[in-house]
């Protein structure tokens, strides 16, 4: 009975000092493990006559439920210390200034994505988006691509295993069924951009198998080619932020228009690894276009009796590089800081129209 009392005291006041788990955790096996000293104990109950047991039954018990809950309690109280210990240790003063080789900065897609979203803005475009895994059905039979069509080839497209619904995926090949969805959704007027990643097998210095690509949408009545030439010459004397840009077409064909037109940019190349824009002997490729395909609008729910539209595309990828004299397309995706610092923009430069998109 006194001894009972005397492992009690003790054990609890072994417990309450103990300084770590590690500590802790011996203290237990040392009382409650298999060979524990209130395991002992408590085998003894069984050498004991009935009168016995009955009394000591209940005080080995009540030894037992001290010590364990003392042992979980010390537990408890040390995981607080050690996480005080460490809030205090890591606390960080957000009220700091960065320190100046952490700055970050922006990457030259993204502020050549707000470049020309304000562009667009200006001209009354919204910005459109969708899912980067997208329906075969809007990635090209809305389009008018058949079924035989090279695009659809596996060498090309990224062909995603079926969804929930079992229809056919693709990673987009271009975000042309961002302007699908937008047409299955509203009727005219439609003017939209849609910028966005795009996935092609592909890979040089010049190709990504992941890349960026903006396409325009007008959809109206009396749409013509002269509004399409108008918004693609007006689109490249604010991006690249000359006025005296001359812009050549080209003939061509893409099967969700018709007809389908190139556009050229006259530029200078005499200077080798330089390019300059508005002047010179040489052309430059911007993106493809033309009148949108009547069948292409008849499968997105739009009368080609009544409206007529013009679309055109072009990787936002290359107008950076373009703009900004980048040779390596791969050098985008590659995360090396060293990069990001030389042709990051700084984060409070913010692009405007009136006050200069590319300080
Ligand atoms: C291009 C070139 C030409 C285009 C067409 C459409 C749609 F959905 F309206 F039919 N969206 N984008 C298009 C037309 C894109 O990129 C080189």
């Amino acid at each position: 009975m006194a001894d009972i009392a005397k492992l009690e005291s003790e054990l609890l006041a072994q417990i309450a000092a103990a300084p770590d788990e590690a500590a802790l955790e011996a203290l237990r096996v040392s009382a409650l493990g298999k060979k524990g000293s209130v395991s002992e104990l408590m085998k003894s109950l069984g050498t004991m006559s009935p009168e016995e047991r009955k009394t000591q039954g209940p005080l080995l018990n009540g030894l037992r439920d001290a010590v364990t809950g003392a042992i979980a309690a010390r537990k408890a109280a040390l995981g607080d210390i050690a996480l005080n210990a460490r809030l205090a240790s890591e606390a960080i003063d957000v009220s700091l200034p960065p320190r100046p080789e952490s700055q970050g900065s922006v990457h030259p897609i993204s502020q050549v994505l707000e470049e020309i979203t304000l562009i667009f803005a200006d001209m009354g475009f919204a910005v459109a988006e969708g899912p980067d895994i997208e329906y075969d059905d809007y990635n090209f039979t809305k389009l008018n691509i058949p079924p035989d069509h090279p695009a659809r080839q596996m060498q090309d497209t990224f062909y995603v295993a079926p969804q929930g619904d079992e229809s056919a995926h693709v990673l987009r090949t271009h975000t042309s069924p961002v302007q699908v969805r937008t047409m299955l959704n509203h009727q005219p007027p439609i003017r939209i951009i849609s910028p966005g990643r795009t996935y092609r097998v592909d890979s040089d210095a010049t190709h990504s198998p992941m890349f960026h690509q903006v396409e325009a949408l007008v959809v109206d009545r009396g749409i013509h080619l002269g509004h399409l030439k108008w918004t693609v010459e007006e689109f490249c004397k604010a991006f690249f932020e000359i006025d005296t840009i001359e812009l050549r077409a080209r003939p061509s064909f893409f099967p969700f228009t018709e007809p389908s037109l190139e556009w050229d940019m006259r530029c200078d190349r005499s200077v080798p690894g330089q390019i300059k824009f508005g002047t010179g002997k040489d052309w430059l490729e911007l993106g493809g276009s033309g009148m949108v395909h009547p069948r292409v609008l008849a499968n997105c729910g739009i009368d080609p009796a009544r409206y007529t539209g013009f679309a055109f595309g072009f990787g936002l990828d290359r107008m950076a590089m373009l703009k900004y004299g980048i040779p390596d397309i791969r050098s985008f995706f590659e995360s090396d800081l060293r990069w990001l610092r030389h042709y990051g923009f700084a984060a409070l430069d913010i692009p405007s129209l009136d006050g200069g998109l590319s300080r």
